[in-house]
């Protein structure tokens, strides 16, 4: 069932127009993923996400095998029906949540040993864990367990990483129990270090997975080399199969992304940086929370027409966050997600014209970017 559409490659950039068909229904893509790590987007409802036209949410293994742990999952039939949610889902093997969740672990051939940061309690993940799990969950897409290796890990720590995460793929494409319903992608790695990963797009490519990640990017590198890392992946990866680089979601790292043949990303930005009172909006971020906006009763983005901007004020918003109501987290989260969502669709219409680079500029300089 799953399928990739290439509908319009620009003529001067890596940008591409596509659409993903599964299960659940299409995606257009370039496409941002809303963050749903425990079941939810932190406090956005079905209601909300359809509203806001969200397309596909992420889980995450790691989360859900800890909280409510693969019985429940298994019992209610997977994540779909858990949530209610009826569009694509997409889940992250473990790896990363893993090395980003501190208390662990030893990495060994086999697998990852770590301990729970709910009650300390100990885990072991293998390859053909997290696969089965995913498959329990029953994201429309789900994820190899890969390593990511540390941005200043050296050149031998990286290599030997690499070709960890190449037989983890392997042994994840063994163990995948439902490949005509889940799309399995895999993960390129290698660092910082261009070899690598070419070695590792090329390796990845020739086991034939249906959509490829590009992972280890943006853990603490400068922009530039992140995008240097895209300059030499996204070549390699095939023309007609979808490419998705993994935890960022910056407005110019969207489009930096998009510009060199990335079709999908995901990041906790936007709903992490609502909760502490920053918005997103066409003239770059603001903190709301900052007195500045006490008396300033006009809509959080002037050229945004979410609910949110439509009703209510920056004053009220920044009340809101002052006295820590659930309500303020709630309408920044609103607010920032729509902001993405509809960046990405202005970039897909801006592709069908051949004129993201015009889109760029503008936005840019409205958001107080310098190109680079
Ligand atoms: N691997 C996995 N998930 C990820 C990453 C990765 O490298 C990243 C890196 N930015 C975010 N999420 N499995
Ligand atoms: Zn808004």
């Amino acid at each position: 069932m799953f399928r990739y559409e290439l509908i319009h490659q620009e003529k001067y950039t890596g940008a591409r127009l596509g659409r993903i068909i599964t299960d659940h229904g299409e995606i257009q893509t370039p496409i941002f993923m809303p963050v749903g790590t425990q079941a939810t987007v932190k406090s956005m409802d079905n209601a909300d996400l359809h509203r806001m036209n969200a397309q596909i949410i992420l889980g995450n293994t790691y989360h859900l095998y800890l909280r409510p742990g693969e019985e429940v999952m298994k019992e209610v039939g997977g994540l779909h029906r858990f949530m209610n949610w009826d569009r694509p889902i997409l889940t992250d093997s473990g790896g990363f949540q893993v090395f980003s969740l501190g208390a662990i672990r030893k990495i060994t051939e086999e697998g990852v040993k770590f301990i729970s940061y709910l009650d300390g309690s100990r885990h072991f993940m293998r390859p053909e864990d997290s696969i089965r799990l995913q498959n329990v969950i029953g994201a429309d897409i789900i994820m190899c367990f890969d390593e990511c290796a540390p941005a200043d890990a050296d050149y031998e720590y990286t290599k030997h990483s690499m070709e960890m995460t190449t037989r983890w793929a392997k042994r994840c494409q063994q163990a995948h129990a439902n490949p005509e319903h889940q799309a399995l992608f895999g993960i390129v790695q290698g660092g910082m270090f261009d070899d690598l990963r070419r070695k590792s797009a090329q390796d990845l490519v020739a086991m034939d997975f249906p959509g490829y990640a590009i992972g280890g990017l943006s853990v603490g590198e400068s922009h530039e080399k992140m995008y240097h890392m895209l300059d030499v992946t996204t070549p390699l990866l095939p023309k007609e199969k979808p490419r998705y680089l993994m935890g960022v979601g910056s407005v110019d790292a969207l489009f930096e992304g998009v510009l060199r043949g990335v079709d999908m990303f995901d990041c906790v930005l936007q709903t992490r940086i609502a909760r502490n009172g920053t918005a997103m909006t066409s003239e770059g971020k603001k903190v709301i929370r900052n007195a500045t906006f006490e008396r300033d009763f006009s809509p959080i983005d002037p050229n945004c027409d979410c609910p949110v901007c439509r009703h209510h004020t920056r004053a009220y918003v920044r009340h809101l966050i002052k006295c820590k109501e659930i309500l303020g987290a709630r309408l920044l989260t609103y607010h920032n997600l729509y902001f993405t969502l509809s960046l990405m669709e202005k970039m897909r219409e801006a592709i069908a014209q051949d004129a993201l680079l015009d889109l760029r500029t503008d936005v840019f300089k409205n958001y107080g970017i310098k190109k680079i």
